[in-house]
Order: C-alpha cells, then structure tokens, then sequence
C-alpha cells in the first residue's frame, strides 16, 4: 500500500468511561448526570443505563489483551471525574485514581500509549444540583479535578484532553435535553457551552503548570460540517447558522480569539451575554499542541420555520434549519449519510480558516450498522477503510494529521441511544460480558501492520 502519512503517525481506538466502565456504585464512586438522566423514565431507548455496560472496571485487564492483540499504538479513554472526586470536587477517592494508575501502567507495559480524556459528558449529580455547566464555579471545579488528575497520572500520561464534544454537553444536553441533564433552555445552554471553554482553559493552565517536558495538552471536538441543500440563498444561510452552533462557537474562541458575532445574533430573544468576562477569551485561547476532530458524517441543512413558539428558549433545535433532506447516498445503521469526503474537506477547511491552528488527531470515526450475528461486519471494513483514506488525503493536501482512533473498541452504552446500536470492533455479549472480536477487529489489525512496513 502506499502510505500518504507523516512519521510517528499514531493508529488507535477509543472509548468513553460512562459507556463501558459499569460499576457505578463500586469503590466510592459518585453518582453522575447519566446516573441521574438514565434513570429517567423515557430518556434513555429501553430503560437502559450504565450501571454495568460492559463491565470494563472489572474486566479491564482482558480489554488490555484485547487492545494489544489489535497492535495499536495509542488507547483513547476518558476518565470518570466521579470516581477521583466523588462529590465534583474536596475529597478525592484513592480508589478511583488506582484504578485509573493500573490500567495506564498495563497500557504501557504493552506499548501502547495512554491518550486520556478528562472530561466525556459525566459531570458529577453534585455540581450539577448546584448548577452544573450553566455555573461559572464549574469551570473552577473542572479545573480543580484537572489538577488532582494530573498530579496523580501525569507521570505515566503524556496526552491530556479536556473536554470531548463540548457541543454535545452544552447545547445537547442542556438545550435540546436529549443528553444528560436533560434540560431545554437556550440562555443556560450557550452559558454551559462558555463555561465548558472557560473550563478546559482554566484546566489546561493549572495542569501545564505543573507540567514535565514531553506532555501535550488537546480538547476533542465534534466536527459535523454543514452543508446547504441547494444554493438557495435562504439555505446557504441556514447552514451558516448550523455551522456557528456546532462547530464555530467552539473553533473561533478557541483557535480565533473571538466568539461569532452571528452566535449572539441567532438567538432573538437572548440577549443576556453577561456569563462572558473580561479575559475569558485569553483563557479560553490557550496554545493547545493537538485538536482532536470527531467525525461522523456532515449535515444537509435547509432553511425551515422557528418550531418553538417562545423565543426565549430558542436553540439547537429553533435556529431554523431543517437537517432532515439527506442526499441519495448510503447510510449507516443509524440513518448517518456515509460521506468520507467530509471528512478530507473538514481537515482542510480548518487548516485553512486558522492559521496556526495545532496538529490533529480524528480522535473518533466509526459506525453502527445492522448485527449479522456471524461477526462479519464488511459494511464497517468499508467505511473505515474509506475514512482512513479520506483523511490520509487530507495529510497529502498538506495538513498536519497525526493519528486516527476508531470508534469503538467495545460495544457500549450509546447514550440516549442505550445498547441497540453497537459501535464496537469487539462485539460484547451484554447478559455473558463475552468479548468476540469482529471481522473489523482482524481487519484493523493487518491494516495497521501493513501501515507500519509501508514507506
Ligand atoms: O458514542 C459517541 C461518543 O461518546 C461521542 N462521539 C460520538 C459517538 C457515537 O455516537
């Protein structure tokens, strides 16, 4: 094969602590926004929750075999921040940071290279019962914990990511309320997606001020770029706005130095900006040395009414798009149009729009489809397979790319989702917690050894 990568390119796959660990009241941990949201009646597909997923915190030592069997390099995991402070923050649980010291010495006993998340999607009940990501003090405490953990691990851990999705936690969970909490407003959602950014600024002073040579600090965002269904001027313009909701209230702030103006615009009714302070900006603006890019598939967007009759609680859902007119192209087993071109045009694009901007990692590609039963998942071979070239195309365009994590390497908990939808190139037997690996599995394996011997 002919290999458009740089050297040291690094090849992963990645998970998230909610979503396999299980073990929710084991060792001290404390409860969660998705222990809470989960339990809701209706908010979670089935009832389901994450009180065992696939039992990682006590079969993580197979999960290691698993990983090294695959030959990757690098291990993408988050952290759950309430198992090191049960209550968000003041008592730490040595428990909990044990856990997290062992599966990290185990990863580098077998030559893989920790890359851990802080934060994916799991804010402590507690903080959230004061407030949660509306609060300005959770920024503090994020950065407390940011701390604490890299005190514990940051001489075994080189790679720290703060936030993964920040989108997804702030306007998903606290404006659509499809997510955990579960809340429906507009002014708190665009308060938690500052207070998220202020947050992982904050978190990546304290933790490189402390930090050893060799140490590289990152955030993961989600990266489903906008696309008008026709020239239409109305359209074009609603796809901006999607735009400036998912991507560019996160990018421009953090690698531009400045919030969209269209942000405030959009909103109508919310006028209230008073959650943003002097000197945010600067902290929010950090250098950061990787950005980690989610992709999945782009949005087809046209320009639709307002659905929500009060302006107030305007947001993702009431900025007037429509995101629904998919085009004629194959689709994964949850209705995602496959389109890895997006994801060579979304490298690019943010290569061109920031000068400066750090290197990056597709910190997650992956996809569900229908289980055949035999293991034999052909359609998830094509799409990484294809994926993987589109950004290896983009790296030939000129931008720094530097590794890509599949996701996932288990099946999971799929949020509001729960476990109908398997993301894994390992298949779990949920009522066994047996691990069978996928014809992907195998795949991935022999892509990745050929990767390494080709020039
Ligand atoms: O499972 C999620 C993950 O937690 C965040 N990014 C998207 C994945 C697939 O939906």
């Amino acid at each position: 094969m002919t290999n458009g990568f740089p050297a040291g390119f690094r090849w992963g796959v990645a998970t998230s602590a909610y979503q396999i660990e299980g073990a929710t009241r084991q060792d001290g941990r404390g409860p969660s926004i998705w222990d809470t949201f989960a339990a809701v009646p209706g908010a979670v597909a089935s009832g389901d929750t994450g009180d065992v997923a696939a039992d990682h915190y006590n079969r993580w030592t197979e999960d290691v075999k698993l990983l090294a069997g695959l030959g990757v390099d690098a291990y993408r995991f988050s952290v759950s921040w309430s198992r090191i402070l049960p209550d968000g923050r003041g008592r730490a649980e040595q428990r909990g940071i044990d856990f997290y010291r062992r599966l990290v010495d185990a990863l580098l006993n077998n030559g893989i290279e920790p890359f851990l998340t802080l934060y994916h999607w799991d804010l402590p009940q507690a903080l959230e019962d004061r407030g949660g990501w509306r609060d300005r003090d959770t920024a503090e405490s994020f950065a407390e914990y940011a701390a604490i953990t890299h005190d514990a691990l940051g001489d075994v851990v080189r790679k720290w990511t703060t936030l993964n999705e920040p989108y997804c936690s702030s306007i998903v969970g606290y404006g659509e309320g499809r997510h955990a909490p579960g809340a429906q407003e507009g002014h708190g959602a665009l308060a938690a997606a500052h207070h998220l950014l202020l947050g992982h600024g904050l978190a990546v002073r304290a933790m490189r001020a402390n930090s050893s040579p060799g140490q590289e600090f990152g955030i993961v965002l989600n990266q489903s770029p906008a696309v008008p269904v026709t020239d239409d001027p109305a359209d074009v313009a609603a796809a901006g706005r999607q735009d400036c909701l998912l991507r560019r209230q996160f990018t421009d702030p953090l690698f531009g130095s400045a919030y969209p103006g269209e942000l405030t615009s959009m909103f109508g009714a919310i006028t209230d900006f008073s959650f943003r302070h002097d000197g945010d900006l600067a902290i929010i603006g950090e250098p950061l040395d990787y950005l980690g890019v989610n992709y999945y598939y782009r949005l087809h967007v046209a320009d639709a009414p307002h659905r929500e009759p009060e302006p107030a609680r305007r947001t993702a859902h009431d900025i007037g798009v429509d995101t629904t007119r998919l085009p004629d192209v194959p689709r994964t087993g949850m209705g995602w149009p496959v389109e890895p071109e997006g994801l060579t045009t979304t490298l690019t694009d943010l290569h061109a729009r920031y000068p400066g901007l750090p290197p990056i990692y597709i910190t997650e590609n992956g996809c569900v489809y229908p289980d055949s039963g035999d293991f034999d998942d052909h359609d998830r071979i094509s799409y990484l397979r294809d994926h993987i070239a589109a950004t290896e195309a983009a790296a030939t365009a000129g931008v720094a790319v530097r590794g890509y994590f599949c996701w996932s390497l288990l099946d999971n908990f799929e949020w509001a989702h729960g476990y109908k939808h398997r993301f894994g190139l390992i298949h779990v037997d949920y009522p066994t917690q047996r691990r069978t690996p996928r014809e992907s599995y195998h795949w991935y394996r022999s892509f990745i050894a050929a990767a390494r011997q080709s020039p």
